[in-house]
């Protein structure tokens, strides 16, 4: 059942931490994780296993569904037909001082390569939201003022600042895919509570403690791999659990689905949308990983039983973005 307005402000009272840090801080819950975090997570590390917790960033990912976003566009600007067209015609053809520069990479000698380039939203595909995303009433995380996002990008909030903290520390995964029972997938409407977060960790015999980044694993991307279909609407974390991740005093939170919380209206708040994002990036300052990857990760720990790793996932350092592409890792 939907909650209200008043359910709404009364939570987001609740987890503010707003001041917390000092008033110029810009970096939220990060602030949980301490050097002494980051040698914890270090020392998870002992089978020297890698897995990458990154989707692929091409014309086959998820975007589509909202029309204002786009897969990848990825063009080659240099490839080797160029030094074969360059070799045989670039001193007659190109004609200008510059032109013949290039042309001169290629010819009469054996160096060769390739340059290419790409364009896409920040948010196309495995990425970070930053404290700029998404706010309300006209306030950022911290008070910042919303007016301070302009068409030069986010002077408060940007992904860099976040960049320059590095974002590694104690990963958690909660896989609430075998938790259910279910094939690949949580189908939309059946929202992840915070109890269920809590029998989770307890069947997995993991706790999440300060400083952690909280992984969600609802099968969605696993789900896309298998149908290429990124409109699908699929289950999260229900808007309370925002609560949850105070309590235990998360550093961030991350899901392969679209939006790490269930969209679903009638298991929301009503009059209006994703209050999940609104708590925890603008209240709470905590960050949303979004379009992770977390099938092979899900297998591994199913296997190892080991449910903690160092987490390594620091966003592209792309300067007042609002969000970033991001390759996790998690190292066991
Ligand atoms: C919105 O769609 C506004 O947010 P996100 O990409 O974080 O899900």
């Amino acid at each position: 059942m939907a909650g209200s307005m008043a359910d709404f402000r009364k939570m987001a009272d609740g987890v503010r931490n707003w001041g917390r840090w000092g008033e110029a801080d810009e970096i939220g819950t990060l602030n949980f994780i301490t050097p002494e975090k980051v040698a914890e997570a270090a020392g998870l590390v002992r089978q020297g296993k890698v897995i990458s917790l990154g989707g692929d960033f091409g014309s086959g990912g998820p975007q589509g569904a909202f029309k204002f976003r786009q897969n990848p566009v990825h063009v080659m600007t240099v490839d080797g037909g160029d030094a074969s067209t360059l070799v045989e015609y670039g001193p007659q053809w190109l004609r200008n001082a510059v032109a013949s520069d290039v042309s001169a990479f290629f010819v009469d000698n054996p160096f060769r390569f390739n340059d290419d380039l790409i364009v896409m939203p920040l948010q196309a595909g495995t990425q970070w939201d930053a404290l700029s995303h998404v706010y309300y009433e006209d306030k950022l995380y911290n008070g910042f003022s919303a007016d301070s996002v302009t068409s030069f990008g986010a002077f408060h909030l940007g992904i860099e600042k976040v960049a320059d903290k590095g974002i590694t520390s104690r990963g958690v995964l909660l896989d609430v895919v075998a938790h259910r029972g279910v094939d690949t997938f949580c189908d939309p409407g059946t929202p992840i509570t915070p109890s269920e977060l809590d029998e989770i960790a307890a069947r997995q015999g993991v706790e999440v403690g300060s400083g952690d980044i909280v992984v969600v694993h609802t099968g969605w991307w696993t789900r896309f791999l298998a149908t290429g279909d990124g409109a699908e609407a699929g289950s999260g974390l229900h808007w309370t659990c925002a609560a949850w991740l105070h309590e235990h005093e998360a550093a961030a939170v991350a899901a392969d689905n679209l939006m790490v919380e269930d969209p679903d209206p009638s298991q929301g708040v009503q009059g209006t949308f994703l209050p999940m994002h609104m708590l925890c990036l603008r209240d709470m300052g905590l960050m949303l990983g979004e379009y992770w990857e977390l099938g092979p990760l899900a297998a591994d720990c199913a296997a190892d039983g080991v449910y903690e790793f160092q987490l390594v996932a620091p966003p592209l350092k792309v300067v007042g973005a609002v969000g970033a592409p991001v390759s996790p890792i998690a190292i066991k």
